[in-house]
Formats: structure tokens, sequence, C-alpha cells
């Protein structure tokens, strides 16, 4: 359940009340933090180009396997011109040339790239983080990292285990942990990657402080052909996320617990004030009449996004997560959970306009919290040239884009059901939330077999939209229903946590909810609606033939599922996944 939001009105009062009383430094209060974001005027920053590394090297017109070296590091950073510098941690080759997002590594389908995580970070972290939850305490101080490569296809050593933590100069290591170098294979289809901190209990303040960077690969081989908008102008990340800063530039995040006598600091959701797209506060974009690729990446740690573009334009998606679509698909909206990946063309050379607002209509939390204001509701602007482009595009956008074997139950060997818990104190505030009715180090439960597929119906008791994360795997919804007399079901489930004992089949039958054509293909995301059983198809194969992974997936530490919700799956909407032959 979502952070309770006071009405501004209530607020104000409650700022009168204490300002009256003994004159301190004024409280911070939602109003106050929301001051800060309404003074920055929207659309002054110019939408920054994010910097790019190359994953392979050319050696005499062939490629080659890259080495990368990337480190973490504390810095300042401006997130508008108008807020006094920020301190955050970001990624980069170093301190000076670490941004927020991280570079973008650039890999080719194929192609290893070799990225050797360096933590340069210092003893104490920017955010209060809260020993309660199931944490990485490092014996001599410093800020336990490790990262995951989001929709990686890659062996269990490398896959950013949040027990494979180190900090800096791996002087503590957590017991998952068991190389500095992680070598990604890169031999799963192009599509649009990310890598983000993960860290055991830290993952929600880690990312907050900016630990998240976008990967793309890429395979000119099967992408030439859709001669699609091309080019650091034309192809563009778009990585999005929400924050909220005291006067003074620090990052806010609220560390007096929704529940303090039980963890002093964790808090259900984060949400913040102001939209930060590439690092920068709601910025504009320069465009010419044509046709642009924009990756969009939702990175903020619980905000959902219902993107629409004003004036009348569309979007024509591409990919949802790391994979293509079989076709376009023209869309007014566009829902996206943190941590999905919407790949979309938008079309600029049909507007009557010269300017076309990104915006956003998603309550908060998603789908029954507070409505957006002309905060949140905006996300960045485009502004779009008269006269004719200088680089012409491609005039049509091709009608078929790649073909993945297709979603079926047939051939499925195994059902699961997968139970969404959440337990509430005496007041109504949460406490944690479970997967199955078990915290993340209780023993594995979920063993499949590696190159088979299964049928996973998640049973959503919560009252919030989860988007439920696999690694490795991709999987995708074929079905969501409605479950009926909630409350009988939900009584019987959290005192049996017994799908079949509860008759979960005669519960499962209300009303079916339409799945979005933009989200039919192998995702790595899917959002859980609230009261919903979803099934979903999960492949533990490669995605494009239907082939075991070729190497070793039944290494320690194993793989993992979680709500990406990061403020819920540190605390603890998260399980291990062991896979075996
Ligand atoms: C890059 O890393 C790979 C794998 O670690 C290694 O085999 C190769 O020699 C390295 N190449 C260069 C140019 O350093
Ligand atoms: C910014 O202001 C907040 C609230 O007054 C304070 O807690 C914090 O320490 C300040 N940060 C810096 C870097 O001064
Ligand atoms: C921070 O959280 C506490 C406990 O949930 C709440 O009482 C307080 O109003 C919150 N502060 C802000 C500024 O949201
Ligand atoms: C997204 O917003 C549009 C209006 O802009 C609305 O019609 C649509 O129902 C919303 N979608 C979801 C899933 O909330
Ligand atoms: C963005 O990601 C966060 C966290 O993963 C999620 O809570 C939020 O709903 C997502 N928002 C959008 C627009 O996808
Ligand atoms: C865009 O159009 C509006 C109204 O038609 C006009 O006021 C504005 O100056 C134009 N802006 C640009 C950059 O051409
Ligand atoms: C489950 O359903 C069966 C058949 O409708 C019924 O006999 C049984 O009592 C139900 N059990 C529970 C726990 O509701
Ligand atoms: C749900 O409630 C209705 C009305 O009370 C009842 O008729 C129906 O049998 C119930 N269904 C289940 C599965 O309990
Ligand atoms: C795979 O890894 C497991 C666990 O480390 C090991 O026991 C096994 O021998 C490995 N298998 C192969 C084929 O290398
Ligand atoms: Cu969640």
């Amino acid at each position: 359940m979502g952070a309770f939001r006071l009405l501004p009105v209530l607020l104000v009062l409650l700022t009168m009340r204490i300002c009256g009383g003994a004159a301190t430094s004024s409280p911070v209060t939602e109003a106050t933090l929301r001051e800060v974001a309404a003074s920055l005027q929207m659309y002054v920053d110019k939408l920054p180009q994010i910097p790019k590394l190359f994953g392979y090297s050319m050696q005499n017109g062939l490629a080659e396997p890259g080495n990368l070296t990337i480190g973490m590091f504390e810095k300042k950073w401006k997130f508008h011109p108008d807020l006094p510098p920020t301190t955050v941690f970001a990624y980069g080759t170093s301190a000076k040339e670490a941004t927020i997002p991280g570079p973008v590594i650039e890999a080719l389908r194929g192609v290893s790239t070799s990225v050797t995580w360096e933590n340069h970070l210092p003893q104490k972290h920017i955010f209060s983080w809260d020993p309660t939850i199931t944490t990485a305490i490092p014996k001599s101080g410093g800020v336990p990292t490790v990262v995951h490569l989001h929709g990686g296809v890659h062996p269990p050593q490398i896959d950013g285990n949040p027990l494979a933590w180190f900090t800096s100069s791996f002087r503590d290591t957590g017991s998952g942990w068991t190389q500095a170098t992680y070598t990604y294979l890169n031999i799963q289809p192009a599509g649009d990657l990310w890598y983000h901190d993960h860290a055991l209990g830290l993952t929600r303040v880690n990312l907050l402080a900016g630990l998240i960077g976008p990967y793309v690969i890429s395979d000119p081989k099967s992408e030439d052909p859709l001669n699609l908008p091309s080019g650091s102008e034309f192809d563009r990340h778009l990585m999005i996320m929400d924050r909220s800063f005291f006067k003074n530039g620090s990052i806010y995040i609220n560390s007096t617990g929704d529940n303090p006598s039980i963890h002093p600091q964790w808090q259900p959701e984060y949400f913040g004030d102001a939209i930060i797209v590439n690092g920068k506060a709601w910025p504009y974009l320069k465009v010419q009449r044509r046709k642009y690729r924009f990756r969009i990446i939702n990175a903020s740690n619980a905000r959902y996004f219902n993107f629409s573009l004003s004036n009348g334009l569309v979007f024509v998606q591409l990919g949802s997560d790391s994979s293509y679509l079989n076709s376009p698909v023209r869309t007014h909206n566009i829902l996206l959970a943190p941590a999905e990946i919407a790949d979309v063309v938008i079309d600029f050379s049909s507007s009557k306009t010269n300017e076309s607002v990104l915006a956003n209509s998603a309550p908060y939390p998603y789908p029954t919290g507070t409505a957006v204001d002309q905060l949140i509701g905006n996300v960045m602007k485009f502004i779009i040239a008269s006269g004719n482009p200088s680089c012409p595009d491609n005039p049509k956008i091709p009608s078929r884009l790649v073909n993945y074997p297709a979603v079926t139950t047939k051939g499925a060997v195994k059902a699961r059901y997968i139970v969404l818990y959440e337990y509430d104190s005496a007041t109504g505030n949460p406490t944690h939330l479970f997967i199955n009715g078990k915290s993340f180090l209780e023993p594995v439960t979920e063993i499949p077999r590696s190159g088979t597929t299964e049928v996973w119906k998640v049973i959503n008791l919560t009252p919030d939209n989860h988007p439920l994360h696999i690694h490795l795997a991709t999987f995708q919804a074929i079905k969501v229903q409605e479950l009926v007399n909630l409350t009988t079901f939900t009584d019987c489930m959290t005192a049996k946590n017994d799908a079949i004992a509860c008759n979960v089949t005669a519960y499962a039958t209300g009303q079916l909810l339409k799945i979005p054509s933009y989200e039919k293909t192998w995702k790595n995301v899917v959002k859980m609606e609230p009261g919903y059983q979803t099934t979903v198809v999960v492949t533990f194969n490669m995605v494009d033939t239907n082939t075991p992974y070729p190497f070793n997936v039944t290494a320690a530490p194993g793989y993992l599922y979680h709500c990406h919700i990061l403020d819920h799956e540190d605390n603890e909407m998260m399980r291990p996944l062991k896979l075996v032959l």
C-alpha cells in the first residue's frame, strides 16, 4: 500500500502549527518539498546525450571482445540550473566522466564485453538505510554494491546477485561474491537492457543515489534491414526517474519508517516531486520533422508512468523490455512500470504544432493512488523545427519486426502458484512484503529445469500493482483474471498459504483484463494487477531459438525473481531461483 499523502491544505495547517512553536529550522514537509520542485522552471535544460562506451573493439574491420572498467563515484551533479549541486553516486570511467545515468554500453550480438566494476564510494552512504531489513552490512564500513545487467542472459556468477556485493577496493564482500570482472556474453537477440545496483537491502537507496545506466545489444544482421531511425541524433535513450529535493539541492528521502518501531527507516514506496530525464529535471529536445527512436527506460523506484504525447502525436512501439514486438503497435498511451522498457518511434513530421509534451497520467501508487498534478504530469518537451529535415528518414516503419517463437502452454512441464502478500501493522501500514509467504533467505523453492517452459499463476493479494522481474528467463502474460470474493480468498491464503487448498480455481473466475498488444512479446518485467491472477508462460530457454542456454546455469549463487518496486524488493518481495539440468 502506498505512502499516505496528506492534502496540501492539511499540510499548510500542520506547517503553521509547527512554525508557531519554538522557532527552529523549518520542518521538511511534503508541501515544502513540492515547493522546491515547483520552483524549477520546466524545459530549460537541453536533454543530455548520455555518453557512450563501446563494449567491443574493431580490429582490421572485425569486432573483437571489449574490455571496460567502470567505477562508481561520489560526485556533485546539477539536476537543474536553479538547483544547487547535488551529491550523487554515479557510474563512469572516472569521477570526472561519471554521469547520471551512467554511460550507455553499446554491445554487439555475439561479441562479449568484459566489465570490471569498481567501487570508489566513500565510507558513508549519502542516505540513511534500515538495518532492520535483511541488508549487506560490511565489517569495515563503506557502501556495498553489486551490478546487475537487467535483461541479460549470462551465468549466475556475474548476474549481480544481492549476496555478491562488494565495497571499495573489494575490502569486504558478500557470501555470493566470486569475481571482479563480469564477461557479458551478448549472445541474446538485439534489444534494450540496463544496468543497476542490486546490493542486499540497499537497492532502493543505491539507485536513488544514481547507480543506473543503459546497455544496448545491437545486431546489424537483423536490425539494419529494418531501416529504423539510427545514429546518436535520431536513436536516443530516455532514462526517466522521479526525485524530491531539499532547498539546498540534496536528494530527499523520507528516513522515518512508516512503522518506525519495527523499521526505523523503510517506507513502502519512494515518490519524488520532480521528473528527471537523462539526469535533468524536465528537459527539452529540439527535433526535426522526421522520425526518432526513443528507448524509454523507467528507472524510478516506485512510480508507474502512463505516457502520452500532447498535440495529437502517437507512439509506434517497436519493443518491450529487451524484445522486439512481432509487428509495430501504434498507441496513444504506454503504461510503463518500474524497470520496464518501451522502445518507440515518434514521427514528428505530421505535427500540426511546433511542440509536444511527453506527459504522464499514472496515479501513485498505481493504480489507485493520488492523481498526478502539473509537476509530475509532465516529463519533457519536444520542440519541433519548422521546414524539412536536414537528414531525411525512411518513410516507412516495416510492418514486421522480429519473430520469436509464439507463446504457448503446450510443452510446459510445470505449473506453479506464485503468491504476492503484503503484511500490515496494527495501524494499517505495510511492514514487509513476501512472495509465497517466504523471505529472500529462506531455502530456494523455485528450481526449474534449464531448457523448459513453465506456467506461473501469479496471485496478487496486495492492494498495489507489482512489476514482477525474473532474472535470466523471459515471460509473457496470457491471461489476467480477477479473483472474486477476494477477502474470503485472502483470509484463507493468509492462514494456509496454499492456493489449491484454498480452492483458487473457484475464485479466479472474475473479469478478464485485456493484455495490451504492445506487451505481447517475451518480457523480463510483467505488471501484476492487484486482486487478479495473472497467468504467465516462463521460458528458461534462449528466447529466439528455444534452445537451452549455452553456459552453465546451475552454479552458485543462482538467479532471482522479485518485484521491481525497489522499496518492495528490499523488504523482501524477492526469492531465489535455481536452475538445474
Ligand atoms: C579482453 O578481455 C578478454 C577476456 O577477459 C581477454 O581474453 C582479452 O585478452 C582482453 N582484450 C584486451 C584487448 O585487453
Ligand atoms: C540539505 O538540507 C537538509 C535539510 O535541512 C539537511 O538535512 C542536509 O544535511 C543538507 N545537505 C547539505 C549537503 O547541506
Ligand atoms: C515521513 O514519513 C513519516 C512516517 O511515515 C510521516 O509521518 C511524515 O509525514 C513523512 N514526511 C514527509 C515529508 O513526507
Ligand atoms: C492512461 O491514460 C489515458 C489517458 O491519457 C487513459 O485513457 C488510459 O486509460 C490510461 N491507462 C491506464 C492503464 O491507466
Ligand atoms: C518505473 O519503475 C518503477 C520501479 O521499477 C515502477 O515502480 C514504476 O511504476 C515505473 N514507471 C513507469 C512509468 O514505468
Ligand atoms: C510555436 O508556436 C507558438 C504559437 O503558435 C508561438 O507562440 C511560438 O513562438 C512558437 N515557437 C517557436 C519556437 O517557433
Ligand atoms: C473447495 O471447493 C470444493 C468444491 O466446490 C468444496 O467442496 C470445498 O469445501 C472447498 N474448500 C474450501 C476450503 O473452500
Ligand atoms: C462469492 O460470493 C458469492 C456471493 O456471496 C457467492 O454466491 C459465491 O458462491 C462465492 N464464490 C466463492 C468462490 O466463494
Ligand atoms: C556447473 O556448475 C556446477 C556448480 O558450480 C558444477 O558443479 C558443475 O560441474 C558445472 N557443470 C559443468 C558442465 O561445467
Ligand atoms: Cu512490489
